[in-house]
């Protein structure tokens, strides 16, 4: 049996044709601990951040969430945020190794993705699709890797606040994100970490810049998966003025779970697109 296993920042609960488990980060505030599953109320966890002043941090799931995962399957494809930024990637390859040792005939590869959520979207899609085919799981491996190539991340944020924080991103970058209406356009750098692009005022002009980088990176009508934090009129904004210029293109739009919602903040959206 295949299985599809993703971490919680690929905002995925399930996918269409394959097995697919979702292995749960965890958001830390206060006295709380919220485990990003199926059943976290992503909209309260938003209230309680904003009412909440102190401190608060994520965690990458534990070892043992990735064994649990693993059971019962004998061809495994692991698919992780990138690995610049968090611990996940790491505890999957140790959780590779200890299952292997009980389990020598399993096969597991994991992608790092040096993404994250729509861009995960996009490669785990890509993964039904060539286990669809009945493909070898060699091949798998080496057109899924080949295909996240021609993938890209772009994203718009009212607030670097938790980033930074988290040492994610520089307090510099922070700056002057959130005053005045000024968002960050950014993208996911080659190494997988979080590169400023420019500041817009506004959701039209982050829009149109939005629009304008996608062109720039060679988007040209293929897939887009836009992911949101409670912005889905952003989401469908630039929805639209893609169809503007590709009437054709398969755009998704769906909710961030957990870990995205902390990151990217209430009204934050990320854009996972493919060039091919
Ligand atoms: O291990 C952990 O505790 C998780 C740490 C994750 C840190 C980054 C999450 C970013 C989520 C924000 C916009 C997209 C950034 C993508 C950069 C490659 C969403």
């Amino acid at each position: 049996m295949m299985k599809l296993i993703a971490d919680s920042s690929a905002n995925l609960t399930m996918l269409e044709g394959v097995t697919y488990q979702s292995v749960p980060m965890t958001i830390r505030a206060g006295e709380r601990d919220f485990v990003d599953d199926e059943t976290l109320d992503t909209h309260e966890l938003l209230d309680y951040l904003a009412a909440h002043n102190g401190k608060s941090s994520t965690a990458c799931p534990s070892l043992d969430g990735w064994l649990k995962a693993f059971e019962g399957a004998d061809e495994i494809f692991v698919i992780t945020i990138t690995s610049s930024l968090s611990g996940t990637c790491a505890s999957a390859m140790a959780a590779r190794d200890v299952y292997l040792q009980s389990h020598p005939e399993v096969k597991i590869h994991i992608f790092d993705t040096l993404s994250t959520g729509p861009e995960m979207q996009l490669l785990a899609e890509k993964l039904a699709e060539l286990h669809a085919k009945g493909l070898p799981f060699d091949v798998i491996c080496e057109k899924v890797q080949e295909y996240l190539a021609t993938t890209h991340l772009f994203f718009s944020l009212k607030s670097l606040h938790n980033l930074a924080q988290n040492g994610r991103v520089s307090k510099i970058a922070a700056g002057a994100i959130g005053i005045l209406g000024i968002q960050i356009l950014a993208t996911a750098s080659l190494e997988g970490t979080i590169q400023p692009v420019e500041k817009c005022r506004g959701e039209k002009k982050t829009c149109a810049a939005m629009v304008q980088k996608l062109l720039e990176a060679d988007y040209h009508g293929g897939k887009v998966r836009i992911h949101h934090a409670e912005n889905p009129e952003a989401a469908e904004a630039l929805a639209a003025s893609l169809r503007g210029h590709f009437p054709e293109a398969d755009i998704e739009i769906r909710p961030c779970r957990g870990l995205c919602s902390y990151y990217a903040e209430r009204g934050g959206v990320i854009v996972g697109f493919e060039t091919m």
